[in-house]
């Protein structure tokens, strides 16, 4: 009987000297295992004389209770010490403040790309969208830019490489939103195709353009909002009121001049650049060049299949930027593009 209790102490000395439950199922192993010491005591039972064997037996077995118990209990206090491990090491102190919030907002220029999008929208204009990466053609051909034009040079226009890193041919980044507006006609011009009359055209083209220009008022990428205004009786005074209104709504403002000075581009015909002066304010009576216009060049619509005998049209362009930037009295185009918080944050 000695030696039963001394299985049984060795037994609980020996699973409370690990707190590894795999190590733990290794000892018991030795005790309770196939080989352990307590069926080791059982197959000894047949040796005994047969009156003894019921003792002992039941001796054996109280060991074998003792011992199992033990594991058990052993077991149960190894799983709850893994538990408050685990439980300290995932623990979220719920009382400490939060990080806070930084709220977002939008670009400067965004605000005034959506701006001009709702104002054009409000008096009939549908706003188009198209590729940054230009057909030669929609970027320049159609719009009457001759093939040796300094526009289309490599000074001054992005073009894309090829697989050998050659120049890609016609394809290129574009320069000017007018693209989209080509594509539009072309679309516009095939949906009514044999119908009797084709709808007025009125969009405008909001989005980046691309040229090889860098400095303080100039960057490679900027913006443009470019206007179309197509039907069988569009003129001239009908563009200065369009612009007008646009710009006294843009700067909320009638306190303001415009003046229409002539100028050339490819695809109008006259030509114009834009100025305008603030009649009040920091700015007063200084002259502003805010953008270009004209009416369309009929070689741009007969390039969309638009009969200029029956169709005329004005268009414009005008940068965002630069509108941003008289809008909110910022001095240089870079910080647009920095990606400073600073300077961003003042505009959420
Ligand atoms: C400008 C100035 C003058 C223009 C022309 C066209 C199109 F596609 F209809 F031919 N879109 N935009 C245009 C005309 C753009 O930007 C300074």
């Amino acid at each position: 009987m000695q030696n039963f209790d001394q299985i049984i102490q060795d037994a609980l000395l020996a699973f409370a000297a690990t707190d590894d439950p795999d190590a733990l199922e290794q000892i018991k192993a030795s005790f309770l295992g196939k080989n352990g010491q307590i069926p080791g005591l059982l197959k000894g039972l047949a040796k005994l004389p047969p009156d003894e064997r019921k003792l002992v037996g039941a001796a054996i077995n109280r060991v074998k209770e003792a011992v199992e118990s033990a594991l058990h209990a052993r077991r149960e206090s190894l799983r709850q010490m893994a538990l408050a491990a685990r439980l300290a090491e995932e623990a979220l102190d719920v009382t400490l403040p939060g990080r806070g919030e930084a709220r977002g907002g939008l670009h400067p220029v965004t605000r005034t790309l959506e701006r001009m999008e709702g104002l054009f929208r409000s008096i009939g204009f549908e706003v188009a969208d198209g590729p940054e990466i230009e057909a030669d053609f929609q970027n320049f051909t159609a719009l009457n830019t001759p093939e040796d034009h300094p526009a289309r040079s490599m000074h001054d226009t992005f073009y894309l490489q090829d697989e050998n890193g050659g120049v890609a041919p016609g394809i290129l980044l574009r320069t000017h939103t007018s693209p989209i507006q080509v594509r539009y006609m072309q679309a516009h011009v095939a949906r009514y195709a044999g119908a009797e009359t084709m709808p007025e055209i009125r969009v405008i083209a909001p989005g980046r353009v691309y040229r090889v220009d860098s400095d303080a008022t100039h960057s490679p990428m900027f913006h443009q909002v470019e206007g179309l205004w197509v039907g069988e009786q569009v003129s001239f005074a009908d563009l200065k009121g369009v612009i007008g209104d646009f710009l006294r709504r843009f700067f909320e403002s009638d306190d303001l001049q415009v003046r229409f000075r002539p100028s050339f581009f490819p695809f109008t015909e006259p030509s114009a650049e834009i100025d305008m002066a603030f009649m009040s304010g920091a700015l007063k009576g200084r002259w502003l060049e805010i953008a270009g216009c004209g009416m369309v060049h009929p070689n741009v619509l007969r390039h969309v299949n638009i009969d200029p005998e029956k169709y005329i049209g004005f268009a414009f362009g005008m940068g965002p930027d630069r509108l941003t930037m008289l809008r909110y009295g910022i001095n240089d185009l870079r910080l647009f593009y920095d990606g400073d918080l600073r300077f961003l944050g003042q505009f959420v």
